[in-house]
């Protein structure tokens, strides 16, 4: 377990149906193993103070982030669907955080990408945890290799200090190995891996 207080804030990351339950769209292998960790997590930092935000991604029917759109994803975690929701298993105790609402592309909590023009705009997540003066972070969810990786770099780049939750987090593994590099990178680029 990682340690909380009320500077530090649990960032809980994408746990929604098509991710993380075997009939979603886009199933991440062994999710339904993070449930019982992450609950705990939730439980521990709620009682300690933490702040727990969760983010959710929320594209519409059509974004360059799909195949069929010219992306590489499946169609997943559309607006308004089931596969979007945060998975009924998740203890939810905090605001939520979209992300891809607009159409963007990219995997971060803090950032969206517009495929146009390259540009990045910020998610609401860096100003709700400003608002509560939050300087460490601890990551789980889903995928180790997109977005639990982007979210984590973006907050070491923002000067959190960032911890993540091994038994916390399962990758995507297009590639096998994936999930495995993104730990070695994370942990290279400041990430404490607990
Ligand atoms: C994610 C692929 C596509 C993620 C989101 O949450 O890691 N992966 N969109
Ligand atoms: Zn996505």
């Amino acid at each position: 377990m990682a340690s909380y207080g009320p500077l530090t804030a649990l960032v809980v990351v994408d746990m929604q149906n098509d991710f993380a339950d075997p009939a979603g769209s886009l199933p991440v292998r062994g999710a339904e193993g993070t449930f019982p960790v992450i609950n705990d997590e939730v439980t521990l930092a709620r009682q300690s103070g933490s702040l727990v935000v969760y983010t959710q991604d929320w594209h519409p029917a059509h974004t360059p982030h799909f195949e069929q759109d010219g992306g590489i994803w499946p169609v997943h975690c559309v607006q308004e669907t089931w596969g979007a929701e945060l998975h009924p298993a998740l203890q939810l105790d905090g605001p939520v955080v979209r992300k891809g609402t607009g159409g963007e592309d990219g995997y971060s909590g803090f950032t969206m990408r517009d495929s146009a023009s390259g540009g990045t705009r910020p998610t609401e997540l860096d100003r709700i945890l400003r608002a509560r003066d939050v300087r460490r972070l601890v990551v789980v969810g889903l995928a180790t290799d997109y977005c639990v990786r982007e979210t984590a770099l973006d907050g070491i780049r923002l000067g959190y200090e960032v911890s993540l939750v091994r038994a916390g987090v399962r990758a995507v593994d297009l590639q096998p190995g994936d999930g495995d590099r993104a730990l070695a990178e994370l942990r290279a680029a400041g990430v404490q891996l607990e």
